[in-house]
């Protein structure tokens, strides 16, 4: 397992100084945050964020993401330069030797809340989501009043992108990924490039939209849509861990022993009524998430790729993008560190090596 942070560029008020002073991290999650959807990432660009990466003594680990552009989600006919285009961003990430890309193929919005600031008794506040909250929210002038998406869509756009999926059913989706996957995931196994899907957040259908990378039975479809280690997934705990029907250390163990988890994001949920929740800190005992048994499931099937932790609160006063502060996730990170720490000496012990000094 290798811990790594993920970092927003030079605008993220989280600098790779500060990074590299949290213990055990090493490895950096970024992305070009200002190419248009859709067109190829430039490989000078890429470069000079890789460079900035090394001088801090970091090392860039993984990209997330490179967002699909919607016509490949809908199976519009311009999806086949599309797809040129997103296999040359992925080449560009080959020639830099950056091994793994997280991607979701989520309709329209990806990660979705209905509060970005919702206060803990602690006075800590936290990202929370409301099923209830969310159906009254009026689409109908864009996306201005869903929180995090203000500036995303006005109203006309959103209505005729939202006009569009109605004739893009699961199924549909299902095959809109398998066509983009059998087009990009050969060039990403030429190129040494792990991809890994992330999951839908919430794993459930929002504003009618299909959402279908939401389970176990999800995510061993998904892997075999193209047999390849650079088919894999994005196991995020969070998102997973917001239906309580999902068996986290169970479907890390599936996946695991498939070696097709290529990274994980950990962070841990609090559920509080059908399809509610708001986001806790990342300790077993905090949420709903079984952090432990995730951790140990991971362990057992030799888990070795790149692990951050994701959203935390804003504690301890803190500023800054929503469940992308540093004190809580930095605390995430050293929890994670030393829980997987914990699991290698028991493991150790019991096998009669080790466990002296
Ligand atoms: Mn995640």
């Amino acid at each position: 397992m290798q811990m790594t942070f993920r970092w927003y560029g030079i605008d993220d008020p989280v600098s790779l100084r500060n990074i590299g002073q949290i213990p055990g991290v090493r490895g950096v999650v970024s992305a070009l945050y200002d190419v248009p959807v859709g067109e190829a990432w430039p490989l000078d660009r890429l470069t000079r964020l890789a460079e900035r990466i090394d001088d801090a003594g970091l090392r860039f680990t993984v990209v997330e993401s490179i967002p699909v552009h919607e016509d490949i989600k809908l199976g519009r006919p311009t999806r086949d330069r599309l797809a040129d285009q997103y296999a040359e961003s992925i080449r560009a990430m080959g020639t830099l030797g950056i091994p793994v890309l997280c991607y979701n193929f989520m309709p329209i919005f990806d990660w979705t809340r209905t509060d970005l600031a919702m206060p803990l008794p602690d006075g800590s506040t936290a990202l929370a989501y409301d099923d209830a909250a969310l159906a009254r929210i009026d689409l109908s002038r864009g996306t201005g009043d869903l929180p995090g998406w203000a500036a995303a869509y006005d109203g006309p756009t959103l209505a005729a992108l939202l006009a569009a999926y109605r004739d893009v059913d699961d199924e549909r989706l299902w095959e809109n990924l398998a066509w983009l996957l059998e087009r990009v995931v050969p060039v990403a196994e030429s190129v040494n490039v792990k991809m890994a899907i992330h999951p839908d957040d919430p794993p459930w259908s929002i504003f009618g939209l299909p959402r279908i990378v939401t389970d176990g039975p999800a995510l061993e479809r998904l892997v075999k849509l193209v047999d390849s280690p650079s088919n894999g997934v994005t196991f995020c705990t969070g998102s997973l861990g917001a239906d309580p029907a999902n068996d986290l250390p169970a479907m890390v163990r599936r996946l695991g022993e498939m070696q097709r988890i290529n990274f994980m994001h950990c962070r841990n949920v609090k559920i509080t009524g059908p399809r509610r929740f708001h986001e806790s800190p990342h300790p077993t005992a905090l949420g709903d998430v079984d952090m432990a048994g995730v951790m140990r499931a991971l362990h057992d099937t030799g888990f070795t790729g790149p692990m951050r932790p994701d959203h935390g609160r804003m504690i301890w006063g803190e500023r800054g993008r929503p469940g992308y502060g540093l004190h809580d996730r930095a605390l995430g990170a050293t929890y994670l560190q030393g829980l997987w720490e914990g699991i290698a000496v028991a493991r150790n012990q019991g096998s009669g090596v080790g466990g002296q000094g």
